[in-house]
């Protein structure tokens, strides 16, 4: 199966219903709130009345202009009869947050690309080769209506664009997905504002904290480990609304040699948070793991008791093993 094959009783589930309560998962990311929008868009298009729901936070800048679209309390009468759930982007709920308990006993359908291994919904669209979410909902659009129209289309490109880089993380074999993307823009969506809404509009302050982060970086093993800190001063300075780790941690891997990174978060007094990335090799999910923490080969974090002496040590004692 491809993405591109939306299951028979999903058609059904969006055709047979009325009421559609949209969630994604909390700390949502702009695949997560693009597909939702997409999908609520979409349902109003066909005549079906929907809800979006989000846990938040909104943290990320690019998603503010969206904050106002999304509900965090259930308001409207859920018992009544044709009101269904839809999960996106992600297919376990407790990463939903507090919409968990919400549930009760309406039917649910899963919408999403991470293979978590237990998907339970009454109607489950899961599909881990597909690099974005958005690419589910498309998929769905066009196969019950033909197109997207060009509000749908910029919500999904928003998402598609978040989830893969803008492209950057798509490997040999992604034409359906460039494909896709083609028929957005055709619809309307513009590759230049995509890519100024997730990229631009960033405060003066952020680039100073980055700047301030990248000249304290600290080479390892070779250049293969770079690590930096954050402090609780810079914190106070810059503001925690400056962080952008997603740039910070690509200019950090873009530095030739660097196999793997570390960067070390003052968070309080006595606890630190640590954000792993990998190129291609290093696991740092077992690094994470190691210290209680969470997360996959390439990407990982840690929260953590102490100070960033000390955890730094003990970090650079787990790289020891594996660099
Ligand atoms: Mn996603």
């Amino acid at each position: 199966m491809t993405y591109t094959h939306v299951p028979e009783n999903l058609l059904a589930f969006f055709r047979d219903n009325r009421r559609f309560l949209i969630v994604g998962h909390k700390e949502p990311d702009g695949d997560c709130i693009g597909s939702q929008l997409a999908l609520s868009h979409f349902l109003s298009r066909i005549g079906k009345e929907s809800f979006l729901y989000s846990d938040g936070p909104f943290a990320r800048t690019e998603l503010r202009p969206y904050e106002d679209y999304f509900r965090r309390n259930i308001d409207v009468s859920i018992a009544s009869p044709g009101t269904v759930w839809v999960i996106i982007d992600c297919s376990t709920r407790q990463r939903i947050g507090a919409f968990e308990s919400k549930i009760g006993g309406l039917p649910v359908a899963i919408i999403d690309h991470h293979d978590s291994g237990s998907a339970s919904g009454d109607v489950v669209f899961l599909e881990p080769t597909a690099p974005a979410s958005t690419l589910l909902v498309q998929s769905i659009i066009e196969t019950m209506v033909g197109s997207v129209d060009q509000a749908e289309a910029e919500y999904l490109l928003f998402g598609l664009c978040t989830d893969t880089g803008f492209f950057r993380h798509l490997n040999e074999g992604s034409g359906p997905a460039f494909e896709a993307a083609g028929r957005l823009a055709d619809a309307g969506a513009s590759p230049k504002r995509t890519h100024q809404l997730i990229y631009g509009g960033k405060s003066l302050n952020s680039r100073l904290l980055m700047g301030t982060i990248l000249a304290r970086s600290e080479s390892y093993f070779g250049g293969r480990l770079l690590l930096s800190t954050e402090t609780l001063e810079d914190s106070v300075k810059f503001g925690l609304e400056s962080r952008d780790s997603d740039m910070l941690y690509q200019l950090l891997l873009s530095v030739e040699g660097c196999e793997a990174i570390a960067m070390i978060r003052q968070e309080s007094e006595n606890n630190c948070t640590v954000g792993l990335r990998s190129r291609s090799a290093v696991d740092v999910g077992a690094i994470a793991a190691a210290f209680g923490g969470g997360g996959h080969k390439q990407a990982a974090g840690i929260y953590v008791e102490g100070k960033i002496d000390g955890i730094k040590r003990r970090l650079l004692d787990g790289f020891s093993r594996v660099m």
